[in-house]
């Protein structure tokens, strides 16, 4: 597989170069600084994973208000978790013949046919969040999204010192985005890197709560039946780690006391629970990758050479940052 850094090593000039400058011709898009003529509007298809999480709402947010302060005529499909269905809206696309197409890739894999149907019908690809698993990165012109395998270290890092002055085992449990997501795949493999370094801490139980806040609830509650030594948890989004607190509190715990937790994403509702001491750490993962998409559709039909990745800038809070931090969150 490419890795998210191998694709920063791959420069975009080669898939831009040929195909898309033709693209740019053909549409006539180039909105800001084509000479004179008359600028048609840009038409962008859009397919979304669907509503699986708050993170997930507030990207769908932030990508159809960018369209519409950026002037681009904006197609949204909700694949409502399906990867198939994710597919379709792709060659559909295809067949309105829009201008660009991104889509967010529910799963890494399967996406090697339809890119090359992209490609050869000359619509440029950007992938928008989530990576894709292919042997020829030039069936995309770039990502733009976060560096999953970082935000796995990163909470790994963050379960450290939340850890602080812990004695005795540290027992974790890990809830895993969807399964074969890239998030869910490179998150694993950040936060392994740093549990590696610690002999003290034992991985009882690791499994996929699909990135739902009622899935991240049911498999906690079958985790504690199974492992009720468990005291500490990495939930790999907001939405599974509250889930995770209804099951720990239906089974008599204390979030946060007893059973230490870490998240990504950084929702409200995940810095109100940290507020309330039942979340310990959240590491940020923005969804408001809108007007950086907007602005990387614009240039791309307008023929520049684009990095391959466009990364997206984050932070990390602990508890005592929560009730400071929480007016300030926009999603
Ligand atoms: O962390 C999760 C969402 O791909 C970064 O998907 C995104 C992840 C996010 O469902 O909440």
């Amino acid at each position: 597989m490419l890795s998210r850094r191998g694709f920063l090593s791959a420069a975009a000039a080669a898939s831009v170069a040929g195909g898309l400058a033709a693209c740019a011709k053909k549409s006539g898009t180039a909105s800001s600084g084509s000479s004179g003529g008359t600028t048609k509007q840009i038409t962008l298809g859009f397919a979304q994973t669907g509503a699986e999480s708050g993170w997930r709402v507030a990207n769908t947010t932030s990508v159809k208000d960018a369209a519409t302060d950026a002037g681009i005529n904006l197609k949204f499909v909700d694949s409502q978790s399906k990867p198939e269905n994710q597919i379709a809206a792709v060659r559909n696309f295809i067949a309105q013949k829009v201008d660009v197409i991104s889509f967010s890739p529910i799963v890494t894999t399967g996406w090697e046919a339809i890119l090359r149907e992209a490609k050869n019908a000359k619509i440029p690809v950007i992938l928008t969040d989530r990576s894709v698993d292919v042997s020829d990165s030039s069936l995309y012109v770039t990502l733009v999204g976060s560096d999953f395998e970082a935000e796995g270290e990163r909470a790994g890092h963050m379960m450290e010192k939340v850890l602080q002055g812990h004695t005795g085992p540290v027992n974790l449990a890990q809830l895993e985005g969807t399964t074969g997501s890239a998030p869910a795949i490179e998150r694993t493999k950040g936060f392994k890197k740093i549990m590696d370094s610690h002999p003290e801490w034992k991985l009882v139980i690791t499994q996929s709560g699909n990135f739902e806040r009622a899935k991240g609830q049911e498999v906690m509650a079958a985790f504690l039946g199974a492992h009720p030594e468990i005291n500490a948890l990495f939930a790999q989004n907001d939405d599974m780690g509250i889930g995770a607190i209804q099951a720990i509190e239906a089974a008599g715990k204390k979030p946060g006391t007893d059973i230490k937790i870490v998240t990504i994403d950084g929702i409200k509702d995940g810095f109100t629970a940290m507020a309330a001491g039942k979340i310990n750490g959240i590491c940020e993962c923005n969804p408001l990758l809108g007007p950086q998409l907007m602005d990387t559709v614009k240039k791309v039909l307008a023929g520049q050479t684009l990095d391959k990745w466009i990364k997206t800038q984050e932070s990390d809070f602990t508890a005592d940052q929560a009730a400071a931090a929480l007016p300030n969150r926009k999603y």
